[in-house]
C-alpha cells in the first residue's frame, strides 16, 4: 500500500450563522472587537447576499475536487484531506493537530488565495508550520499558484466568455480586481501588487485587450488601504463617453463570496447604475476543472511525491 500523505486545503473562512459574525469579525480584528455599528454593517452585507456565504460549500467542493485529482493521477501516494480557516473554527492549527493525530507525517499545503501576500498566504503558512513543528510533521507549502498556465487559462476563458456577450469595442471597459491591502504591508516590501499585476496583464495580453484597468476593493475601514480603490477607476472610466458596459474580473479571489457577490454585485453594480453603465462580472473559478488542474500542478511543484 502507498504512503498516505495529507492535502491541507486553507481558506479565509465564514460565519456560518448570523451569531457567528461577531467572533468572526473580532477575529479578523486580531481579537479587538468591531464596534456595534460595525458589526450591523456587516451583517446587513450578509443578509443582501442571501444570510450567507456560499464561501463554506465552495471551497469544500474546490479541495474534494482537488483531492480527488490527486488520487486519480498517482499510485505513489494517496492524499488525505484536511482544511483549516485563517478565521473561524476548524482553525488552521487545529487542521494540523488532526492530520497529526491521524499519523499523517508529510503534507502539502495550499491556501486558496493564489498570489503570495506577507499579510495573506506567508501568515496562513506561518500559523501551520508553528503547529506542525510540534509533531515534526513536514509541510510541502504551495507558496503561490498565480503563475500556473491553468490558472491564466481560466481567467483568460472566463473573460473571453463575458467579452462575447458585451462585444469588445471602445464602449466596453475591464477593470481587474483585487482585495485592497493596508498601505502599511506593502511598505513592508509584499510582492502581493506587483503579482496581481502581472497575472492580469497576462490574461490581457492572452484575450488581446488593447486597454484596460487595475483596482482595489473590499478595503477595510480604518486606515490607509492601496490605491485606487475600484469606486475610483468605475467613476474614471464613466468620465469616457463612449463607455457604455463595465466588465468586473476579480482575479484576486477563487469563489463566489461575500467581496464579490457584495462588493462587486451589489456595490459596484449600484455605483455603474448611478453612472449609467452596464454592470458585468465575469464567472469566478469555483470547481471549473482548468482551475483545478492550475491548483494540482501547484501541488506537485512542491515535489511531496518524489519523497
Ligand atoms: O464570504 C465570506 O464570508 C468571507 C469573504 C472574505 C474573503 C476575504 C479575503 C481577503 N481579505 C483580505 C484582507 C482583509 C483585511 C481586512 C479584512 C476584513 C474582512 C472582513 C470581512 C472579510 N474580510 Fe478579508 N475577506 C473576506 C471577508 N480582510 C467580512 C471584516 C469587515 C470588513 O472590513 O469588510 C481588514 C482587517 C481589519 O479591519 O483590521 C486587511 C485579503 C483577502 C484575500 C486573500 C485571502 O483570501 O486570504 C488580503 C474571501
Amino acid at each position: 500500500t502507498s504512503q498516505v500523505v495529507g492535502l491541507l486545503v486553507l481558506d479565509y473562512g465564514t460565519p456560518l450563522r448570523e451569531e457567528d459574525i461577531m467572533p468572526y469579525y473580532t477575529h479578523i480584528r486580531r481579537g479587538y472587537p468591531p464596534t456595534a455599528a460595525e458589526v450591523e454593517r456587516l451583517k446587513k452585507r450578509y443578509r443582501a447576499i442571501g444570510g450567507t456565504s456560499p464561501l463554506a460549500a465552495l471551497t469544500a467542493a474546490q479541495a474534494q475536487a482537488l483531492v480527488d485529482a490527486l488520487n486519480a493521477s498517482t499510485t505513489t501516494v494517496r492524499y488525505r484531506l484536511f482544511t483549516g480557516h485563517k478565521h473561524c473554527a476548524p482553525f488552521i492549527e487545529d487542521a494540523v493537530t488532526e492530520m497529526a493525530e491521524a499519523g499523517i507525517t508529510e503534507a502539502a499545503t495550499i491556501v486558496m488565495a493564489p498570489y503570495f501576500s506577507l499579510f495573506s498566504t506567508a501568515a496562513y503558512f506561518e500559523r501551520a508550520r508553528r503547529r506542525a513543528a510540534r509533531y515534526g510533521l513536514t509541510l510541502h507549502e504551495v507558496q503561490a499558484w498565480n503563475e500556473e498556465p491553468e490558472f491564466i487559462h481560466y481567467w483568460t476563458n472566463a473573460l473571453e466568455k463575458t467579452l462575447s456577450t458585451t462585444g469588445r469595442d471602445a464602449s466596453v471597459a475591464v477593470i481587474f480586481t483585487a482585495h485592497s491591502l493596508p498601505y502599511h504591508v506593502i511598505h513592508m516590501g509584499d510582492s502581493y501588487p506587483a503579482c496581481i499585476e502581472a497575472t492580469a496583464k497576462r490574461v490581457a495580453e492572452a484575450v488581446g485587450l488593447t486597454s484596460y484597468h487595475m483596482a482595489w476593493q473590499s478595503a477595510g475601514v480604518r486606515g490607509d488601504w492601496l490605491t485606487p480603490d475600484v469606486a475610483t477607476v468605475t467613476k474614471k472610466v464613466a468620465d469616457d463617453s463612449t463607455v457604455r458596459t463595465v466588465v468586473y474580473v476579480p482575479i484576486g479571489f477563487v469563489c463566489d463570496h461575500l467581496e464579490v457577490l457584495y462588493d462587486n454585485d451589489i456595490e459596484c453594480k449600484a455605483l455603474c447604475d448611478t453612472l449609467n453603465l452596464a454592470y458585468t462580472r465575469v464567472d469566478m473559478p469555483n470547481t471549473n476543472a482548468t482551475f483545478i488542474e492550475a491548483m494540482h500542478r501547484a501541488v506537485l511543484r512542491t515535489g511531496i511525491e518524489q519523497q
